[in-house]
């Protein structure tokens, strides 16, 4: 029997992402979020996934996403920015998704300011990658296929 088509994984980018590249390379690097994308399109291509990329300054634009996600994703990438540290809309989309969530930030939050440290998207997150730069999106990309093989192993 053929294999029935995987849907994409949704990668969400919170506020002032569409800013790297710009300002504070010893932070966030040098890559733009237009790297990242291309990066993430190509890991998910060696992995035999799907990517559905975005990015957006809004919370509540976020949230609608992460709710369409539920349906139209096998799964969700998140780095939700600054609403990390502040949206309980954000989170509560995120478990209400029912999708496996891995949570990925450029920056090491823990090496940075004490408001950091705090990250409401964790209390949904299957796992947590930081301070890995851009490679941080592929290794998220590597831990959702593995996540998804061993679902649909279950499923069999
Ligand atoms: O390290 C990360 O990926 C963060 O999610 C980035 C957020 C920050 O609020 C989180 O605490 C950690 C900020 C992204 C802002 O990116 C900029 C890049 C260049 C210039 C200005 C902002």
């Amino acid at each position: 029997m053929s294999q029935p088509v995987q849907k994409p994984i949704l990668i969400v980018n919170g506020p002032n992402l569409n800013m790297l590249g710009t300002r504070e390379p010893s932070v966030y690097g040098r890559d733009t979020l237009d790297d990242i994308r291309k990066l993430a399109l190509a890991k998910a291509k060696s992995l035999g996934l799907g990517v559905d990329f975005r990015q957006s300054n809004s919370e509540g634009e976020l949230v609608g996403w992460v709710q369409d996600a539920r349906t139209t994703a096998a799964g969700i990438i998140v780095n939700a920015g600054a609403y990390t540290h502040t949206s309980i809309a954000l989170l509560d989309a995120l478990q209400a998704a029912e999708l496996p969530v891995i949570e990925v930030h450029l920056s090491n939050i823990f090496r940075r300011e004490d408001f950091r440290h705090h990250s409401y998207v964790s209390l949904a997150a299957t796992g947590v990658i930081c301070g890995l730069g851009a490679k941080g999106y592929e290794l998220a990309l590597e831990g959702m296929a593995a996540i998804l093989e061993t679902k649909s192993r279950g499923r069999a």
